[in-house]
């Protein structure tokens, strides 16, 4: 099988991680071509990586034939229209959350690519290939906490840049949950309602952080996310789970423990997500890029969560923000799926 040969567009933080990931970790695929919206930063990359270019325009590069498949790491408000043309060009890709800004042009894109016919585009909710995530998984599937009922999670960032607001803290941080509560359960989030305590003293002023999200599953069960992006601490994720016949619970940092001065004792914290989710971007990437080499074989050239899956969780992210400004419960209606994907 010849290497597989990537766009990534997008380079800012995590475009960069993937240009690096991809460039020394993953089989079977390479680097062809970088573009960024700062040209100077894309052309820097390229120079330090054998048999890439930087393109200027996001929508050449997934035109570009000598570009197989494509990354998305853009600013969410340009993925409709890259995707749209990823689906017009055929081209496999893997897009960062959010699938796109609004409720309206997500499920436009799911309908599209269903009229295709073809599996074209993953979405990157990447906790889904954490070992943790897929031992609880596991665990829940092989019915070992008999029914699950209740979700808990705390969702903590050190810190976040200046510019992060309150509804970023929905669409930004809580939208892995939603994934995580979707992907755990198996079932669509019915409703949402936002609660705001009282701000963290050391929050940039007008932010509300944390948040309390309270979602509804199709099947009644309970999720609650403490969110809190401004905790001066560390990267925490825990997600417990209880059930029927028990409780399990993950993202716990129990790694070395040791007694490092008299009287106290303890480990490393989780500094950020590329820490705590590292490993798990590796095997989503090189789980999609096997899957992109076989696509033609299936018609799917996905290996994860699905365009679906990014409406799905746009759409439980836009009724959190209404619920953020009212304060109250809010429905999500989803449209139908079998409907659109003819299954
Ligand atoms: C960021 O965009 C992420 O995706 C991180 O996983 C999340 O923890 C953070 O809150 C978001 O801003």
């Amino acid at each position: 099988m010849t290497e597989l040969r990537v766009a990534v567009l997008g380079v800012g933080l995590i475009g960069a991680q993937h240009v690096d990931r991809i460039h020394r970790r993953i089989k079977g695929a390479r680097v062809a071509v970088v573009n960024d919206y700062v040209a100077e930063k894309a052309e820097q990359l390229a120079a330090g990586i054998d048999g890439c270019r930087a393109v200027s325009d996001p929508l050449d590069a997934i035109a570009d034939p000598e570009v197989d498949a494509v990354v998305l790491a853009t600013p969410g408000p340009t993925h409709e229209k890259q995707l749209l043309t990823c689906l017009e060009h055929g081209k496999p890709v893997l897009c960062e959350k959010p699938l796109t800004t609004d409720v309206e042009t997500s499920l436009e894109v799911v309908k599209r690519e269903a009229e295709l016919g073809r599996r074209l585009i993953q979405v990157g909710f990447m906790r889904r290939f954490d070992d943790e995530y897929a031992a609880l998984r596991a665990m829940i599937e092989a019915g070992e906490l008999g029914e699950p009922l209740v979700m808990h999670c705390a969702h903590r960032n050190p810190a976040v840049p200046q510019s992060f607001t309150s509804e970023m803290v929905v669409r930004d941080s809580l939208v892995h949950e939603i994934d995580v509560a979707r992907f755990l359960f198996g079932e669509e989030v019915t409703s949402i309602q936002m609660v705001k305590p009282a701000a963290n003293p050391s929050a940039p002023d007008g932010l509300a952080d944390p948040q309390i999200a309270i979602l509804r599953t199709a099947g009644g069960k309970h999720v609650d996310v403490e969110l809190f992006v401004t905790t001066g601490i560390a990267y925490e994720v825990r997600t417990e789970v209880v059930g029927e016949k028990g409780s399990a619970m993950i993202g716990l940092d129990v790694n070395l423990i040791r007694k490092s001065a008299p009287g106290s004792w303890g480990g490393a914290v989780t500094p950020s997500f590329k820490e705590r989710f590292g490993r798990a971007f590796d095997t989503e990437i090189q789980r999609w890029v096997d899957a992109v080499q076989q696509g033609s074989a299936t018609g799917n050239y996905t290996d994860g969560p699905g365009a679906w899956d990014g409406y799905a969780a746009t759409a439980v992210c836009e009724a959190g923000v209404e619920s953020l400004h009212s304060g109250l419960p809010v429905q999500v209606a989803l449209a139908d799926r079998t409907t659109i994907e003819g299954a």
